[in-house]
This record gives C-alpha cells, structure tokens and sequence, in this order.
C-alpha cells in the first residue's frame, strides 16, 4: 500500500483556524485504492514549515507529499504548477519573520516545478462537481517557501510532491467579500486529489491555461 503524506499549515495573521490543517486531520489514516493517508500539522514560520515535513517524510517514506495551505479570496482548490526561489512577506509568519525578497534557498534554481499530476488532480475533481483550477502561483509567503524548500529537498528522489491551496472555510469568510467551501467538501477533494497523484504516474496533457 503505497503512502501519501498531508501536511497542512496551522492558522495564521489574523484567523483562527486553517481549514488546511483541519481537512488534514480528518484525512489521517484515510484508507483509498491502492494507498493510505498520513498527515502531519506544520508551523506558518520560514525554514521550520520545511524542517517539519521533512522530518516527517524520514519518519513515514511517503510515496507522495502533498503540502496543503489556505487561500483567501480562492474560490476553487488549486493544485499549484510551480514554486519561486523567493521570499517576501507582506505580512510577518507565526514567529515574527518578515523578509523582502530573499531566496528560499541561496543558490537554488529560479523555481521547482511540482511533480504531482496537476491537470488529472483538477480533472478528477472536476469530475465530481468539486471547483478546482491549476494556479500558476503560490505567492511569496510560507506556502511558496515549503513548496520550494520541499522540492529542493526532493530534486533525485522517486517521492512526487506538489502544493495545493484551498478556499477559506464559510465561518472564516463570513463578513468578508472571499468565496468558501465547507470542509466536507474540501476533505472529500483531498481525498480525490490523493487518489488521482496515485493513480497518474504521468499527468495528463488537458489544455487551457491562462492568457494575460
Ligand atoms: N497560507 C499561507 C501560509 C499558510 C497558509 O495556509 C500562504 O498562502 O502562504
């Protein structure tokens, strides 16, 4: 039974909660076909978000790692194509850090490309009524930084991994302009993006994109 590892970011600014860590919480130990669901919580702070997930992925030897974070004002769960070299911060993370753009990683590459199925992850929800869309940006907060630093960890390794962020959760967006999801919704499109990165060893070529 092949492992896929979830790790979801804790809250952060001025919420509460992260519907990231609660999707993910419900997701741990989650049987599917073919494979099982671990997850982990990770802290909203530079460097230690990487440093969690990559202790975790000592500890479990996922096959797939899927990174989970939320998105305010995304209507849709967005598999992300591609993580910059880059950190600035318009806001500080949980431990204060606010930096204005310095790399993820001196020395790195410009930018990762995620290696899980992107388009089949957004067909397959799709498919069930679920709204998602590839995004072609991460930002340049914490959830671009582990998403590189992730990738940078994995460069050689047969472990895909990719990030994915997610609508706020309806009690988040209530007073605000920002769409939502319930979370039944959100834990049921984790568990169809995990089933279609197991199932799609290559991703499907679906066009679209966007044009400027
Ligand atoms: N979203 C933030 C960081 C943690 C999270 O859930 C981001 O998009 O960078």
């Amino acid at each position: 039974m092949k492992k896929i590892l979830m790790a979801g970011f804790e809250p952060f600014g001025q919420d509460k909660i992260n519907p990231a860590l609660e999707a993910v919480k419900l997701l741990d130990g989650k049987e599917i076909n073919g494979g099982i669901i671990i997850s982990c919580e990770v802290p909203v702070v530079r460097y230690k978000s990487v440093d969690v997930v990559v202790e975790a992925i000592k500890k479990h030897q996922p096959d797939i790692v899927i990174t989970i974070g939320q998105a305010a004002g995304r209507a849709e769960i967005t598999p992300e194509r591609i993580a910059m070299n880059i950190d600035d911060y318009r806001i500080p993370d949980n431990e204060g850090n606010q930096v204005i753009d310095e790399p993820v990683i001196e020395e790195g590459p410009a930018a990762y490309f995620s290696t899980l199925p992107i388009k089949a992850m957004v067909e397959a929800l799709q498919l069930k009524n679920i709204p998602a869309q590839v995004s072609n940006t991460a930002g340049s907060f914490v959830c671009n930084h582990i998403f590189y630093g992730v990738q940078h960890y994995l460069v050689g390794s047969k472990i895909t991994h990719g990030f994915v962020h997610i609508p706020l959760l309806p009690e988040q967006a209530q007073g605000t302009e920002h769409p939502s999801l319930p979370l039944t919704t959100i834990v049921e499109g984790l568990a169809i993006l995990a089933q279609a990165a197991l199932d799609n060893k290559e991703d499907k070529a679906i066009g679209g994109g966007t044009i400027c």
